[in-house]
C-alpha cells in the first residue's frame, strides 16, 4: 500500500544465500534484506497446526490479547492473558472463538518469553525443545554472538507497532505471510518516537496534520512467504502485519561487543549503555537550558544541535537504493 507522498522502496531478495554471501555481501551493507532459500529444517513441512498444539504441549505461555488487531502498545489496547500453548495455538488460528476473554473475534499474539522472563532472554531451545529441533539457527554468526530465539506467532490481520530493537535480527517466517515495513534509523526524527516505539500507529493513512513529519520517512516493504527470513539489522524501525494465521522464528544477535549491551535487558531493546549514558546527560543538559528565558533557551538549544550534527552524524553510505520488486532477484 503506497502513503501520498511518502517515498517507497522494496527490500530486496537475495536467493542462495549461505554463511558466506551473507557475511561478504549483504551484512556489511547494514540494510535491510530478504533471504529465501536459507535452510531452516524440517519445520517448513512439519509446523502444522496440529503438530504444533501436539509437539508444544500445554506449557503455559504469557499472550498478548486484543480486541482489534492493530496492537498499540503505547495506550496498551491489549491485554496479557496466560494460555496452554496448545490452547492459544487454536485461537491463534481462528478467526472466531468460542472461549474468548474480551470478544469472540479478538486477536491473539505470542512473543515468547525466558523461563524467567525478567532475567533471561527467550530460547526456543530451552522453552520448546521438542519444536526448536525442527528449526535450524543459520550460522550466519558466531555462536557467542547470539542472545535470544524467540517464537512469534499471529493471528490473521494482527499488526504490531513500530519499534526498533537493539540486536542484529533474522526474523523467519515459518508458515503465513506477512507484510513489514522497515524505516531507516536516519529517519528517526520523522517518527515520532516514544522510547523505542513510533507514535505513529496507522503507517497506511496516518494523520498528517498530527503528524507532518510522517511522510518524509522513507518506507521499505517485503512480504514474506514461509521460508523467508528477514535480515533487521538492529535499530531499523520496524512493523510487521500478519496477512494469514503465522507461526515465525526470530534470532537477536550482538553486533557490538557484549560489554556495550544493558545486562539487564532480557528483550534485547535497551538501548547500548553508552547511548543510554549519552541520553541522560541531553535530559540534564535540557534542565538547565530551562534555567535561562525563552529566547536565550533557544538559542542554546540551535547551538546544541548543531554541535551534535557536525560531531556525531555520520555521511550517507554511499549504498545505492537497490529497488526491485519481492519476487525480483537481485542477487
Ligand atoms: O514478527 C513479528 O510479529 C514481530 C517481529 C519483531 O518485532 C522482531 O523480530 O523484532
Amino acid at each position: 500500500m503506497m502513503m501520498q507522498g511518502s517515498e517507497e522502496v522494496t527490500v530486496p531478495v537475495y536467493t542462495a544465500v549461505d554463511r558466506e554471501v551473507f557475511l561478504k555481501d549483504i551484512y556489511p551493507m547494514r540494510r535491510p534484506a530478504v533471504l529465501r532459500g536459507v535452510s531452516l529444517g524440517p519445520c517448513l513441512d512439519k509446523w502444522s497446526m496440529d503438530y504444533l498444539r501436539e509437539k508444544g504441549g500445554d506449557r503455559e505461555v504469557k499472550v498478548h490479547v486484543s480486541s482489534v488487531p492493530q496492537m498499540d502498545f503505547l495506550h496498551k489496547n491489549f491485554l496479557y492473558r496466560t494460555l496452554p500453548f496448545d490452547v492459544f495455538v487454536q485461537r491463534a488460528a481462528e478467526s472466531k472463538h468460542s472461549n474468548f476473554f474480551i470478544s469472540e473475534k479478538e486477536s491473539y499474539y505470542l512473543r515468547s518469553l525466558g523461563d524467567d522472563p525478567r532475567r533471561e532472554p527467550a530460547d526456543l531451545r530451552k522453552q520448546f525443545p521438542g519444536l526448536a529441533e525442527d528449526f535450524s539457527i543459520p550460522d550466519f554468526f558466531e555462536p557467542e554472538q547470539f542472545f535470544s530465539c524467540v517464537f512469534r506467532i499471529s493471528s490473521c490481520g494482527l499488526q504490531l507497532w513500530t519499534h526498533y530493537d537493539v540486536m542484529d535480527n533474522l526474523l523467519a517466517q515459518v508458515t503465513g505471510k506477512k507484510r513489514v515495513v522497515l524505516y531507516s534509523p536516519r529517519d528517526a526524527q520523522h517518527l515520532y518516537l516514544s522510547g523505542d516505539k513510533s507514535e505513529v500507529l496507522d503507517i497506511d493513512s496516518p494523520d498528517l496534520e498530527r503528524y507532518p513529519e510522517f511522510v518524509k520517512a522513507r518506507r521499505y516493504e517485503c512480504v514474506l512467504e514461509p521460508g523467508d527470513v528477514l535480515f533487521i539489522p538492529a535499530l531499523w524501525f520496524h512493523n510487521t502485519l500478519a496477512l494469514q494465521f503465522g507461526v515465525g522464528v526470530n534470532v537477536f544477535w550482538r553486533h557490538l561487543k557484549a560489554e556495550s549491551y544493558d545486562k539487564k535487558d532480557p528483550y534485547g531493546n535497551k538501548d547500548p549503555v553508552a547511548a543510554a549514558r549519552a541520553m541522560q546527560v541531553l535530559e540534564r543538559a535540557l534542565q538547565a537550558l530551562e534555567e535561562l528565558p525563552p529566547d536565550y533557551r533557544d538559542f542554546y538549544a540551535r547551538r546544541m544541535v548543531l554541535r551534535i550534527q557536525n560531531s556525531a552524524y555520520c555521511p550517507e553510505p554511499d549504498v545505492a537504493v537497490q529497488r526491485c520488486s519481492p519476487t525480483e532477484d537481485c542477487h
